[in-house]
């Protein structure tokens, strides 16, 4: 009866150890992810795609307005003309994760916004927020 006892406890101690060492090693594998509290941070593919912020004669919108992308590729926000940002909006991306927070207000021209494309394959709304209800809206298509 004793010794089931013990044997039992061991047991249960080994199983504790071996949960305990298999959860540090993942957390130790993905630092990157656990810091910025997303998902997996995708490999930088070196790409940069220049998105331009306008406002002239055809309104305020972004240039390209539909794009795609690649995992890893940098998406470089640059302002031609007027005062933008750049939104993410959530209710706008149902069921997505890992979305940049909305930016600042870019006011000086040739300044940029980089945003690393770290998202899940799959299709993503962004808008300026100064500017959404007069249609600065855009989608970009994330690839692997
Ligand atoms: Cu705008």
């Amino acid at each position: 009866m004793i010794v089931g006892l013990v044997a039992a406890s061991i047991f249960a101690i080994a199983c504790g150890g071996k949960e305990n060492a298999s959860s540090a090693t993942e957390s130790a594998e993905t630092p990157a992810a656990a810091a910025s509290g997303g998902g997996p941070t995708a490999t930088p593919t070196g790409k940069v795609v220049v998105v331009e912020m306008n406002t002239d004669a055809d309104g305020n919108y972004f240039k390209p307005a539909k794009f795609e992308v690649h995992r890893g590729d940098v998406i470089r926000f640059t302002l031609k003309t007027g005062v933008h940002n750049v939104n993410f909006l959530p209710d706008s991306n149902p069921g997505k994760v890992n979305l940049p927070p909305a930016s600042a207000l870019l006011q000086l021209p040739g300044q940029t916004l980089d945003i690393p494309v770290n998202l899940a394959p799959g299709k993503y709304f962004f808008q300026c927020d100064a500017h959404a209800a007069l249609g600065m809206m855009a989608h970009v298509e994330v690839e692997n």
